[in-house]
């Protein structure tokens, strides 16, 4: 048998790829020099810096899975996640800005785009230099997008677009919107829009006051009367399952992502307990404060390897949305413990952001929500084992 690496319990690193590694350590070193730097203060004064989208761009970051010929990597879904996870581990918002550029936008743009789309759009975001946003929830339609208002009406050269979407991820900064929207056109259709920044009518305003993944900015888009040519519309797809299928990406996503922020959170509070004595001895001397690693290290070991099966799955082309459902929902709730659990066993200084514990923890409340809840996710996987829908 083989010695134990406390850090890496079930061998992860022997069950990827050279070129994976390589991957995984430039996206770490990009994450510890020019994302940790700056989170602290983005945090606190509430701002996302627009340049981190280029910075991203010059390290390969952005589009891991699209073609090399539109300007991504041409790389595999387990990739994508080790990204993802190095740069959760600094924060959850940075990882946001990064997926949703990915998964929301060059995906659908990639995968339901005309020719011209992927030639105007997909090597701007690929670079960073366009920024891009994802619409898909709206005021009255959350965890039901289906319940959407806002419409599309033909019009001599085009569309109309009507309609307010929320809590949308880069908003604010966006320059690309793709924008879900039920279409007269079509008998009602939900149909993809690619709306530019600039467009009469169209306004992003930043919702201001989260006290959770504050340093990604977060915004509406707001539609009046926003006229846009014939070739807005994406052609390749129609009804709910075309945002879906970026969601199904950006979920992938998540499971790894959050296992990153768990991990920061888990390796603080054993350094921790080193460190600091209490009744004469360490903190991590003490029987509760071992058991509590321990459950650490195994959710997080059994985490990494759930998304690992999902992400060769999904290269190998067997990933079902539901087994996505499983992975999103199980990795969310059980990082969201790991950080809590964190919080805890650094005490006082568990609730200053001299410490990342608490600054994850936080962030964690929003990942365990959006891109579906941990509830939502829990009746499609009830849905898919008794063929009993409990949504309505
Ligand atoms: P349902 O009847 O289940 O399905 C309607 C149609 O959609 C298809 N579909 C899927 N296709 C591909 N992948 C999936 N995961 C799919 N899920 C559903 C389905 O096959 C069907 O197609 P068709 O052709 O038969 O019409 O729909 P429903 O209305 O009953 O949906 C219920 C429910 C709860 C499953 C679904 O609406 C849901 O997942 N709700 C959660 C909403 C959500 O995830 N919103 C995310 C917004 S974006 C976001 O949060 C970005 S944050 C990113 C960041 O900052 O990092
Ligand atoms: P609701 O749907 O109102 O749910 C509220 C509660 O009710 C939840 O606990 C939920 O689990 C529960 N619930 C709902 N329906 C049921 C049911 N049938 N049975 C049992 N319980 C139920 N959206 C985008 O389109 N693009 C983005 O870029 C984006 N970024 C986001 C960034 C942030 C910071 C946040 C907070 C959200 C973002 N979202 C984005 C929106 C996100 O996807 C939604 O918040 C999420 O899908 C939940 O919808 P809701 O907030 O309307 O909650």
């Amino acid at each position: 048998l083989s010695a134990f690496d406390w850090a890496d319990p079930l061998r992860l690193e022997d069950q990827l790829t050279e070129d994976e590694r390589m991957l995984r350590d430039a996206a770490r070193q990009f994450a510890e020099s020019r994302l940790a730097p700056r989170v602290r203060e983005a945090y606190h004064e509430e701002t996302a810096d627009p340049s981190i989208f280029r910075e991203m761009g010059e390290a390969g970051l952005l589009g891991v899975t699209i073609p090399e010929e539109h300007g991504g990597l041409g790389a595999g879904y387990v990739s994508y996640g080790l990204v993802a996870r190095e740069v959760e581990r600094v924060d959850s918002g940075y990882r946001s800005m990064m997926s949703v550029q990915s998964s929301l936008v060059m995906y659908p743009i990639h995968a339901y785009g005309s020719d011209a789309h992927r030639a105007r759009y997909l090597p701007g975001l690929a670079s960073g230099e366009l920024i891009g946003c994802f619409g898909l929830t709206e005021p009255d339609a959350g965890s039901d997008p289906g319940g959407m208002r806002t419409t599309a009406r033909r019009t001599a050269g085009g569309y109309l677009l009507n309609g307010t979407k929320t809590w949308i991820s880069n908003a604010p900064l966006a320059d690309v919107f793709v924008v879900w929207a039920k279409s007269e056109a079509h008998g009602g259709k939900i149909r993809g829009f690619v709306l530019d920044k600039g467009a009469n009518g169209l306004s992003a305003p930043k919702i201001g006051g989260k006290l959770s993944l504050r340093a990604s900015v977060t915004g509406q888009i707001v539609m009046e009367d926003v006229e846009v040519p014939e070739d807005a519309l994406l052609p390749g797809v129609e009804g709910l399952k075309g945002p879906f299928g970026c969601l199904n990406r950006a979920r992938f996503g998540i499971s790894w992502g959050v296992m990153g922020a768990a991990e920061a959170c888990w390796h603080t509070a054993r350094q921790y307990g080193l460190d600091r004595k209490q009744f004469g001895k360490p903190l991590a001397a003490n029987q509760l404060f071992q058991r509590k690693l321990a459950d650490m290290q195994t959710e997080i070991a059994l985490g990494l390897q759930g998304a690992l099966a999902l992400g060769r799955m999904m290269e190998a082309g067997t990933a079902s949305p539901e087994a996505i459902s499983l992975m999103k929902r199980n990795n969310c709730g059980k990082a969201l413990d790991v950080a809590r659990a964190s919080r805890d066993m650094l005490g006082g200084n568990g609730i200053s952001d001299a410490f990342p514990v608490m600054r994850h923890m936080i962030n964690l409340e929003t990942v365990n929500t959006y891109e579906g809840t941990h509830d939502v996710h829990a009746l499609i996987l009830g849905r898919a084992q008794t063929g009993l829908q409990a949504f309505q």
